[in-house]
């Protein structure tokens, strides 16, 4: 692949609902869609999946695109790439910034799948072609609120209800879930509001029958989710401590957690999750698709992983009307019987929506070899 010309379409979407976590609240997506076009007119899309603060983690929308312009694009512009798999090391010139390295890889993947007239998912070795999908709710208002929304969710047929909790929103909460719906598959995630002196509280959520309780303490705490973990039944899963193959390891070894949520964006890009994969297939730790309220060309990207094969609990991977009046693709990402089905044309495989992109784009910056 010689890639010849970047395009960096800098898009602002409103949420049709905000998005609360125990951080706070996600209103619009302010990100990127990197287009990369080689010397035979081929495109490929990756997306930023940063926020425009850094409360998930240390990136943000602009970080992501500095570190774009100024120094990963000048690596892919440098020198032709025999196969995607190979930008990961190449990228290893710039720490970190693994959204930033993702939003630019999935592109090359997407790009190079469809040169060789494959989708994706077949192209990383996926296992499936239909993906279970949960439903991550943020938090609400009211309990009751909360119930409602719960109700028409589990009409759409999501196969397993996440859960937002914090300090004060918890136990009470869950509680007044698990009365309402007693047979769901359920779950909570405090995306690191709690420290280990809350484990009385968290001990508590024990009660409920939870799939998972999903980073209850903070991103660096590898030797007090083992010691949460030990005093738990609940199997706990990890999310903001895993940015690398290596804090795999370190969490596998310390039994630091049961379960790992994989997004492509925050271990930087397809050949890490292919990686990390590998070796959680040989720890026996069961793995799953996260989300980062992406538009469709992410939202395509983290279907593609979640057909790997140690992908086996359900996807927060939603249905693009979960989130958008109008999404960046078509086909539009839709939710069957609790599946996606992944479609099977080359690469992501799902068209990109020009319309919809002018519609929702501030800013076009084109970078040229
Ligand atoms: O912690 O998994 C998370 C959304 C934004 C940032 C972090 C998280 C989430 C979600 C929703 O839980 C995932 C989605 O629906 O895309
Ligand atoms: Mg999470």
């Amino acid at each position: 692949l010689a890639i010849e010309k970047v395009i960096l379409h800098h898009l602002v979407m409103d949420y049709k609902h905000p998005f609360v976590t125990s951080f706070g609240r996600v209103e619009q997506k302010d990100f990127y869609i990197i287009e990369v076009i080689d010397q035979d007119g081929y495109s490929g899309f990756g997306e930023t999946e940063a926020f425009e603060t850094p409360w998930y983690t240390e990136e943000t929308s602009e970080t992501n695109r500095h570190v774009i312009e100024s120094f990963l694009v000048p690596l892919v512009l440098e020198e032709e790439i025999s196969h995607p798999s190979e930008l990961a090391q190449r990228f290893q010139k710039v720490r970190r910034n693994n959204m930033a390295k993702a939003a630019v890889e999935s592109a090359v993947w997407d790009l190079y799948a469809k040169k060789q007239n494959k989708p994706l998912y077949q192209l990383i070795g996926g296992a499936k072609n239909a993906i279970d999908v949960g439903v991550s709710i943020g938090l609400q208002p009211s309990v009751k609120q909360l119930l409602n929304v719960i109700e028409t969710k589990l009409a759409k047929g999501y196969t397993r209800v996440k859960l937002k909790i914090k300090p004060g929103n918890d136990v009470e909460l869950v509680r007044a879930v698990r009365k309402a719906f007693p047979e769901i598959p359920l779950m909570v995630d405090a995306n690191s509001a709690y420290q280990l002196s809350d484990i009385k509280t968290l001990q508590q959520l024990d009660q409920f029958n939870l799939q998972m309780i999903e980073q209850p303490l903070a991103n660096d705490d590898f030797v007090e989710h083992a010691s949460l973990q030990q005093q738990l039944q609940t199997p706990i899963c990890l999310d903001e401590s895993i940015h690398t193959y290596s804090d795999v390891q370190t969490a596998i070894a310390l039994e630091s957690c049961k379960i790992i949520n994989v997004k492509m964006s925050r271990v930087g890009g397809i050949k890490n999750v292919q990686d990390i994969e590998d070796y959680a297939a040989k720890n026996g730790i069961a793995l799953w698709c996260g989300g980062m309220l992406e538009a469709g060309v992410g939202r395509a990207h983290s279907l593609a992983i979640a057909s790997l094969a140690q992908f086996t609990l359900p996807a927060d991977t939603a249905a693009s009307e979960n989130y958008w009046e109008r999404d960046i693709i078509q086909p539009t990402v839709q939710v069957k019987n609790g599946q996606v089905h992944l479609p099977e044309k080359p690469g992501i495989g799902y068209e990109i929506d020009r319309e919809a992109l002018d519609y929702f784009s501030v800013e076009k910056v084109v970078i040229e070899k």
